[in-house]
């Protein structure tokens, strides 16, 4: 057999991100099926898919719609590239893993196995067993990276949590006062809100939501808005805040024991004693991602408890001399990029 093409993996990866946005909490996945010409020659691509609605047909069954009767008979001289190991079980869809032995491919690529503990090696040893040869691990960290939210909240039981803060060049993330001091640029502005737009919900705490009085949407880009989480372990906020207009489901995390205000359209109260209690709270409602945007004080938390996955740090040209500290970024910087007046890093926990 061939050794497996890893520009051919690479086109799959592609594929599965057109899923973005649409197909959580489920992974992104994608598709690509070749036919083997033998001897290390790979021969025309038959079927290309991918995952692309929640609850709709998983990647390998759009792959294997897309390949032309004619061809139908080259598959079992065939290899389906599939970013994720081929589902075994009967969710919304049935298994791929029984579609592709229907379908005699002769091989499967994979770049990860498959979490999920209703699959977790089932799939693999389902084509095994059906005389498929099985090839597991090409491009993993690819694949780990492109799906690092369903990783995440399968492995660890909680929600990605990406960082996001601005400082200036001397290092402060806002005045000294508590009216809030513009620091990053109208582009950066911009990207926030695709980021928003991304992502499952966005967190900030008490004093932020009290100062900045936060929309927390994604008007200047078009896409969803997520669920709005505010950290008020007192209960001690206005609900003339904009958080709490109701125009976005917006959850409230309090200390426990307290008096609940009646829950209002579109605004839910739960309560969390600790970082981690509130993370399994949000992973128990199917929450996969938190961009958590501030303030200091909050952004350290989840720094020193080590609950964190990305940091996406601006750092503006102008110096404010004093005011609140920014929190020191850690983990390994894995871009630095220009956007607009600004530089972003970002970092991942190493
Ligand atoms: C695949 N190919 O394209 C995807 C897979 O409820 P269902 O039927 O949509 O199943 C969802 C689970 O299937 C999901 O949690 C993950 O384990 C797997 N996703 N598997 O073979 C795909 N999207
Ligand atoms: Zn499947």
């Amino acid at each position: 057999m061939n050794t497996p093409n890893s520009l051919i993996m690479r086109r799959a990866l592609d594929l599965a991100t057109l899923g973005r946005g649409h197909v959580s909490p489920n992974p992104m996945v994608g598709c690509v099926i070749v036919h083997d010409l033998g001897e290390g020659a790979t021969g025309r691509i038959l079927g290309e898919g991918w995952h692309q609605q929640y609850g709709g047909p998983h990647a390998e069954v759009n792959a294997v719609r897309a390949v032309l009767p004619a061809d139908e008979a080259l598959l079992p001289q065939s290899t389906a590239y599939v970013t994720l190991e081929p589902c075994s079980h009967w969710g919304k869809t049935p298994p791929c893993a029984d579609l592709l032995i229907q379908k005699q491919l002769g091989r499967v690529v994979c770049c990860n196995d498959d979490p999920n503990p209703l699959v977790a090696g089932k799939g693999f040893e389902k084509l095994r067993d059906a005389g498929i040869e099985v090839i597991t691990g090409l491009l993993t960290d690819e694949g780990r990276l492109l799906n690092a939210r369903f990783f995440t909240a399968i492995e660890q039981q909680r929600p990605y949590v990406i960082l996001k803060w601005a400082e200036t060049a001397d290092g402060f993330m806002g005045g000294p006062g508590a009216t809030p001091v513009p620091i990053s640029g109208p582009l950066a502005g911009r990207l926030v809100h695709r980021w928003r737009s991304e992502e499952d919900a966005i967190l900030v705490g008490t004093t932020t939501a009290r100062h900045d009085n936060p929309r927390l949407n994604t008007r200047l880009w078009p896409g969803r808005s997520p669920v709005r989480v505010v950290l008020d372990r007192t209960l001690a906020l206005l609900t003339t805040l904009h958080l709490f207009d109701g125009t976005q489901p917006t959850l409230v995390y309090h200390r426990s024991g307290l008096d609940v205000p009646v829950a209002s359209e579109n605004v839910s109260y739960a309560a969390a004693d600790s970082l981690p209690d509130l993370l399994t709270d949000l992973h128990e409602r199917r929450i996969q991602s938190v961009l958590v945007e501030g303030g200091a004080q909050v952004l350290g938390t989840f720094l020193d408890a080590g609950l964190w996955d990305e940091i996406r740090q601006f750092r503006s040209m102008q110096t404010l001399g004093q005011g609140v500290a920014a929190p020191t970024a850690r983990g390994t910087l894995v871009s630095r990029e220009q956007v607009g007046t600004d530089e972003l890093w970002t970092w991942r926990r190493a």
